[in-house]
């Protein structure tokens, strides 16, 4: 058997998936990390583990038709990237934006492989979503466009199979249309999806979870240098159901939020936000107009349109919204204002540029280890909903907060250089990697 060069490697990925940049480059992050441990681990090589992890189990892709409001067709198109089964059902979200392709979720789907593998809950990795717009939809609509998601969605999903949830587009109001289709085509009352209402099968803490989770993540990265969240100023993009949880749980340990973003631009609120104002944001989704500007409308703080919060002087940043919403221009204006810290609450949320100018400068954590905790609490509404039981919010927020603990340990013990540096993008690669790999090898070829 000829042995591959790392380059050989990703070359013979990107002949395979032409054009798929979004793809391409979240296997380049994770190829670079590990191949020197994948090279010192020949039983991996030679069982051709990274060969099939790049390669989706099954990629399901279909037509949604719907009927608007003006009584007119409309023709989506729907996805479930199934990527990885060998240590559980698939398991990750799905995306309503019109940004989707199939690039996109075939990137989602494999860092969820790995996102999930570092939780240490038994899930598999998928991803899913439409191109589907939600902006200036009515409730009608949204619960029409759900539905007919999902009667194509319910043949290849399933409690043991695959099991969605939310993601950009997707909260709480999409699952409850989803899973009502779901119930009615199947005639099951299953834990097909996470992120259901309490009434039927929801977790406590799951809305909160990837926000509350990538907060503890950073709260064990500053520890481990001394410090803590108090007094420091946080710099945050998005409005949605990430960025709510994180500021939140930020405001609780005393830190000061002083941006949020949304498609028309960014906020910046000397004051920092208050549990008033962050309630607010829930508004702010719910009215499904995608804006952030009504915010200084009502509670002042400056507006800067078109612009991204990174431009401005705080400690810590935390992408919340969307791939590659922080560039090395962006990065570079942090480091020169003194950012200390830049947490990925948002899946790949750097470009791979930024994330290696501030991985040598600053302090750096990937989004696969620091918004695990939404999967997490999935995970743990999977098992509530196997026992027919609720854990209270107690219960429900201490197993996260250790799962977080847990995976920054892992993030130390794998990704800790020759000079005492962590290297968090390879700690989370090569942490996740080696229970998927393994698992695939005591499987066989399959
Ligand atoms: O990116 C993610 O981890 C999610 N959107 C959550 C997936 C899930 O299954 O809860």
């Amino acid at each position: 058997m000829k042995e591959l060069t790392k380059e050989e490697f990703l070359d013979s990925v990107r002949v395979k998936n032409p054009g798929e940049d979004e793809f391409l480059q979240a296997v380049e992050e994770v190829v670079d990390t590990i191949w020197d441990f994948y090279q010192q681990n020949p039983h991996y090589m030679k069982a051709k583990i990274l060969e099939r992890m790049t390669e989706p189990e099954r990629v399901v892709m279909f037509r949604v038709p719907w009927v608007d409001d003006e009584g007119e067709v409309q023709v989506n198109r729907g996805f479930r990237v199934e990527f990885n089964s060998a240590i559980g059902p698939y398991k990750g979200g799905l995306r309503f934006h019109p940004s989707v392709t199939l690039s996109g979720l075939k990137f989602l789907g494999f860092e969820q492989t790995f996102k999930n593998s570092l939780t240490s809950l038994p899930m598999g990795g998928g991803k899913g979503g439409s191109d589907f717009n939600t902006k200036g939809k009515s409730d009608n609509e949204i619960m029409r466009f759900c539905q007919a998601f999902m009667s194509e969605l319910y043949r290849h999903i399933g409690a043991n199979t695959d099991v969605p949830a939310g993601d950009i587009g997707v909260g709480g109001r999409e699952i409850g249309y989803l899973f009502g289709q779901y119930k009615k085509l199947s005639n099951e009352f299953a834990g097909i999806l996470t992120g259901k209402g309490l009434e039927f099968g929801g977790s406590l803490i799951r809305p909160e979870a990837t926000g509350y989770g990538a907060i503890y993540f950073v709260r064990e990265m500053l520890a481990l240098q001394g410090e803590s969240l108090a007094g420091k100023t946080i710099a945050l993009s998005g409005f949605g159901n990430v960025a709510w949880g994180a500021a939140k749980k930020a405001l609780e340990q005393g830190a000061k939020v002083v941006t949020i973003s949304g498609p028309d631009g960014y906020v910046y609120d000397s004051e920092g936000l208050d549990e008033v104002k962050i309630d607010f944001l829930l508004e702010l989704r719910a009215s499904n107009q995608d804006v952030v500007q009504p915010y200084v409308e009502r509670f002042g703080g400056e507006f800067f349109a078109g612009k991204k919060p990174w431009e401005q002087k705080v400690d810590v940043a935390i992408p919340c919204a969307i791939q590659n919403e922080l560039n090395e221009a962006d990065a570079k204006l942090l480091i020169d204002n003194g950012c200390r810290l830049v947490a990925e609450a948002s899946n790949m949320g750097c470009t791979a540029q930024a994330a290696g100018l501030i991985a040598e400068k600053i302090l750096f954590a990937p989004g696969k280890a620091v918004n695990a905790g939404g999967v997490a609490v999935s995970g743990l509404e999977m098992a509530q909903n196997s026992m027919r039981l609720n854990w209270s919010e107690e219960e429900v927020n201490e197993r996260l907060n250790q799962i977080m603990i847990n995976i920054h340990k892992t993030c130390v013990k794998y990704g800790t250089e020759l000079d005492g540096k962590i290297n968090y993008i390879k700690g989370a690669n090569i942490g996740g990697f080696v229970k998927v790999a393994d698992a695939m090898i005591a499987q066989g070829v399959v």
